[in-house]
């Protein structure tokens, strides 16, 4: 075939430095998703020293601390990691469309690739199966499309096409 081309990111990620913006509810599965990411970025040739994890209280702060992260320091990427179980009240609902919202427009709005780890669960069986188990790390899962997406803005920097 001629004239098609694709352009795709590699998941190579030496030298790139990383902001992991991660909520403090529900701790223990955020920070096994917070382990599984930093192990994968390193994984794909990220130095511990360029890897920097933000906490901050809970899911609904997660864009507005991602978005001073990326506009005050410099990365080149980053990863906003949280867990969201849904309690007997709406709240629930309302907390996951602005963290869903406030991520998706930072990532439109700026130059640097941010990925979505929040994990929306109904109880915590399944915090336990997405953050380490049977449903893999929404950590890791994250820190993949922040390599990617990494490699992927520099090529198209670099004109490929
Ligand atoms: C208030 C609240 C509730 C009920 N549940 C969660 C949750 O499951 N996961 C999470 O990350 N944060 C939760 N929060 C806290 C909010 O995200 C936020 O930190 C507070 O409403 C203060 O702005």
């Amino acid at each position: 075939m001629s004239g098609n081309s694709e352009v795709s990111g590699s998941l190579v990620a030496t030298g790139k430095r990383v902001a992991i913006i991660a909520g403090r509810w529900n701790e223990f599965f955020c920070d096994a998703m917070v382990k599984g990411a930093v192990e994968e970025l390193v994984r794909h040739g990220v130095s511990r020293d360029d890897i920097s994890v933000f906490r901050c209280p809970g899911c609904f702060e997660l864009a507005s601390a991602a978005k001073r992260v990326i506009t005050r320091q410099s990365f080149d990427g980053a990863i906003c990691l949280g867990v969201l179980i849904r309690g007997a009240t709406p709240h629930f609902d309302y907390i996951s469309s602005v963290t869903a919202s406030g991520i998706s427009s930072l990532s439109l709005e700026h130059d640097v690739p941010v990925s979505f780890g929040v994990i929306t669960v109904d109880n915590l069986d399944q915090a336990i199966e997405r953050s380490g188990s049977k449903a893999g790390n929404k950590g890791v899962e994250a820190a993949l499309a922040t390599i990617e997406m990494m490699s992927l803005y520099d090529k198209i920097d670099a004109g490929e096409s």
